[in-house]
């Protein structure tokens, strides 16, 4: 295989999709030596079917706003590749949105999924419609409105979306709601659903439980314990909510937390009532973190900066893609960070990453860290075949056995001579053999 060749004739079908290229960059660099070794992979054009999605469907929402404007987004659903399962994803709503940002989520997706051993395809989806400061009305219409295309090409044994950035219990309710109308049955067609239709218990904290399980399992490679250590975290949705609930339990203490306008330090820790606070914040539509230090006396909020200017044993990005630069990481490093786990999807830019590896950092990337998210998710689909719903213990010890079973994937094909996991390279390798194989057993489809 030919990286520099396959990504040059890639940039020219696609040119200035970037997020997309760098997510497709990191796994190419990291199987060309497995690729390389297995002949029957290039024999089977697998790189080549591999790095261009299924189909891509891209349509128009129109909606009414509370005033009886009328405005229209654009939606999209990126059927990434179903070699292992039916397309498994989250549906994103943010401005950012556009097709780069699809594909390099749903080209994430293949690899995550196929690291929970549950038979799950990869999928994305979303729109550039932006939830923050839309009434549950608006929210309402949009998502009815964006499921009157979607539901024609989804279902339970092809395609089952779930939540991402914008996309929470409320949307899932409001999509489920008109595919259940529109398909006329109850079917387990999206995941993250509410818990007395079909949701599965612990799937709204799965994420960051998932992370921060990964992240022990990262720290006892060096036997190092995870109580009293100190935790950032940039975002405070559900997935670092979920993360601070869980670095907190095992005795863990999150000092920094970050929204869009800057980031607050509470050397006390955030926990507890805290933390719910932090989620009451999102809830109220503003999408800022400086009240919180208004609230409880002690916390300091910093306007417009990233929380990792802030020295601590253990980040984790929770927000974004390539929300941690090359400059952050050279400051946790200055200050003595010890591991840092991606939750975010490709949180990280490439020269963090590159940073954190030669400083033989602890560091993990999202499609492992925060596969306790769609495993979860998978779990959910497994409880709606059943027709059976789980107690929170069953499904949260599914959870930790499939993130204690992704650590040692990652170990098993990352490990490099000196010792050092490069859990980059593991968890791109583990994840393509399974497809990669399937791919080769169904033949050229
Ligand atoms: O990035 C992700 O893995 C998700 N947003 C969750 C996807 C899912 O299908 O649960």
């Amino acid at each position: 295989m030919n990286v520099e060749k396959i990504l040059t004739d890639l940039e020219k079908k696609h040119p200035g999709e970037v997020e997309y290229l760098q997510a497709v960059r990191e796994v190419l660099e990291t199987i060309e030596d497995v690729y390389n070794e297995n002949p029957k992979y290039e024999a089977n054009g697998i790189i080549e079917r591999l790095v261009e999605p299924d189909r891509i469907l891209t349509f128009k929402v129109p909606w009414t706003d509370d005033n009886d404007k009328v405005h229209v987004n654009i939606g999209y659903r990126v059927q990434f590749n179903g070699a292992i399962g039916p397309y498994k994803g989250g549906i994103r709503f943010h401005p950012s949105v556009n097709l780069s940002i699809l594909k390099f989520l749903g080209f994430e997706q293949i690899f995550k999924n196929s690291l929970t051993s549950l038979p799950m395809g990869g999928g994305k989806g979303g729109s550039d419609f932006d939830p923050k400061g839309k009434s549950d009305r608006e929210v309402m219409r949009f998502c009815q409105s964006f499921m009157l295309e979607l539901w024609k090409i989804i279902g339970p044994e092809t395609d089952v979306p779930a939540g991402d950035i914008g996309v929470g219990a409320r949307e899932i309710g409001y999509m489920y709601g008109m595919y259940k109308k529109l398909a006329q049955e109850h079917t387990g067609v999206l995941t993250g659903k509410g818990l007395n239709w079909g949701g599965s218990l612990v799937r709204p904290e799965a994420t960051g439980f998932g992370g921060v399980y990964f992240v022990d399992h990262m720290l006892k490679t060096k036997n190092i314990d995870i109580k009293g250590k100190t935790v950032s975290c940039s975002g405070f949705g559900n997935v670092a909510w979920g993360a601070a609930l869980k670095a907190t339990e095992l005795g863990a203490k999150v000092v920094a937390i970050s929204g869009p306008d800057g980031y607050v330090y509470d050397e006390a820790g955030i926990s507890g009532e805290k933390i719910n606070y932090m989620l009451d914040l999102r809830s109220s539509n503003q999408d800022i973190v400086a009240p919180y230090a208004q609230k409880f006396p002690g916390s300091k909020f910093v306007a417009g900066k990233k929380p990792w200017e802030v020295k601590v044993d253990i980040a984790l990005p929770c927000a974004t893609q390539n929300e941690l630069n090359g400059e952050d990481a050279a400051t946790l490093i200055k200050n003595g960070v010890i591991c840092v786990g991606e939750i975010s999807n490709m949180g990280c830019t490439p020269e963090a990453i590159e940073a954190f590896q030669k400083a033989k950092i602890l560091f993990a990337p999202g499609k492992a860290v925060n596969a306790g998210g769609v495993a979860t998710s998978g779990l959910e689909m497994s409880q709606n075949s059943l027709k059976l719903s789980w107690t929170r213990e069953e499904v949260d010890v599914r959870l930790k056995q499939i993130m204690e079973n992704i650590h040692v994937a990652c170990v098993k094909y990352g490990k490099q001579a000196d010792g050092y996991i490069n859990y980059v390279k593991g968890a791109n390798i583990a994840g393509f053999l399974k497809v990669a194989d399937a791919m080769v057993d169904q033949g050229v489809v």
